[in-house]
């Protein structure tokens, strides 16, 4: 009899045990969850100069935060580009309020983690998450706070994840939003593609309810490489990003182009302006990409970069710029080498 007892308790235990776990959110639902937010709205944050999947990632992780009972709201750092308004239009889906400045706020940061990326102010704000597919940056915090980086092709790829995960059902709009973003980072999931890449790409499609994607990513392109009316200067930092590597800053704008004639009036356009913009910045060194799709220029202003680039890039000929075929990714090519060459330089 004690023993049948026992037996039932101990049945009971599991069922109530079992019945708990279950009422508890699960993987990355609890961690993101085990955040104290307070009674503060949490904005959702991707890098300057916004492109598509800092804009698609914002929108679908403060969604995605928002069905998990948190204050969220997307926010970007600046006007979105020709290529993401392209998108944001056709999808019918409006583009993230723009916000002045980080300080005394609180963010999840998507798509960077490294302060000279970051909305100005970020040092005074309290950062609260970082979802990335960069490396690991210098965004400090003494906090416990969920961290999810991935060498993948989107950041948006990571947050399908997090979707399927958190049990948070992926509406039209937010597999519209996450696709744009993995369209542009991959390049038409033709650069930089991983598994995982290519298993939220295949799940979000369908759910997406787009008719032809072959066409509309073309006329991503199309918008992207449509620069009428600007400056060499506004066009070289419609895709740019700063960086630290030891005592040096650098930036690094990725221009692209859907032909060689414009490629090639775009790169003298930049070599004249460089003087100007080089003035205008703060940083030790300027670098341009210019590319179609076949090929990537790089070019550059600044003491000492020609050094750098020689010393980076070893096949450099001393003609004044570097020619990289296929097509060069900014962080998968271009970035480490010179981080590391400057970093050397460092004491
Ligand atoms: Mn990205």
């Amino acid at each position: 009899m004690k023993k049948k007892i026992s037996a039932l308790i101990l049945v009971m235990m599991l069922v109530f045990s079992c019945l708990s776990v279950h009422a508890e959110p699960t993987g990355f639902a609890d961690v993101l969850l085990s955040v104290d937010y307070g009674n503060e709205t949490t904005y959702v944050i991707g890098h300057k100069s916004p492109d598509s999947d800092t804009i698609g990632s914002t929108i679908a992780c403060a969604y995605l935060l928002r069905q998990l009972g948190i204050d969220a709201m997307a926010v970007a750092t600046a006007r979105v580009n020709n290529e993401t308004q392209f998108a944001l239009e056709a999808f019918g889906l409006a583009a993230p309020e723009i916000m002045e400045n980080a300080e005394g706020k609180q963010f999840v940061l998507v798509d960077h983690s490294e302060y000279s990326q970051a909305l100005d102010g970020m040092e005074k704000a309290r950062v609260v998450g970082i979802i990335d597919h960069h490396g690991i940056c210098d965004v400090r915090n003494t906090e416990r706070i969920p961290v999810i980086s991935m060498p993948i092709g989107a950041t948006s790829s990571i947050l399908y994840k997090m979707y399927l995960d958190c049990n948070v059902g992926i509406t039209r709009d937010m597999a519209r939003a996450m696709l744009m973003s993995i369209l542009s980072d991959t390049k038409g999931m033709t650069s930089n593609v991983t598994g995982l890449d290519r298993e939220a790409y295949e799940y979000l499609l369908p759910v997406a309810e787009i008719d032809d994607v072959e066409t509309f990513y073309a006329g991503m392109k199309e918008s992207k490489a449509s620069y009428d009316g600007m400056s060499p200067s506004a066009i070289y930092y419609v895709d740019y990003k700063e960086y630290l590597a030891g005592e040096y800053t650098f930036g690094i704008g990725d221009v692209y182009t859907d032909s060689e004639e414009t490629m090639a009036a775009l790169t003298a356009e930049i070599i004249e302006a460089f003087p100007s913009i080089y003035a205008n910045s703060k940083l030790d060194m300027l670098f341009c990409m210019i590319s179609t799709d076949a090929v990537t220029r790089l070019i550059w202003y600044g003491p000492d970069a020609e050094k750098a680039v020689a010393e980076s890039f070893p096949d450099y000929d001393g003609s004044g710029s570097v020619i990289f075929t296929p097509k060069a990714s900014r962080k998968a090519v271009i970035v480490p080498p010179l981080t590391k060459t400057l970093e050397k330089w460092s004491p």
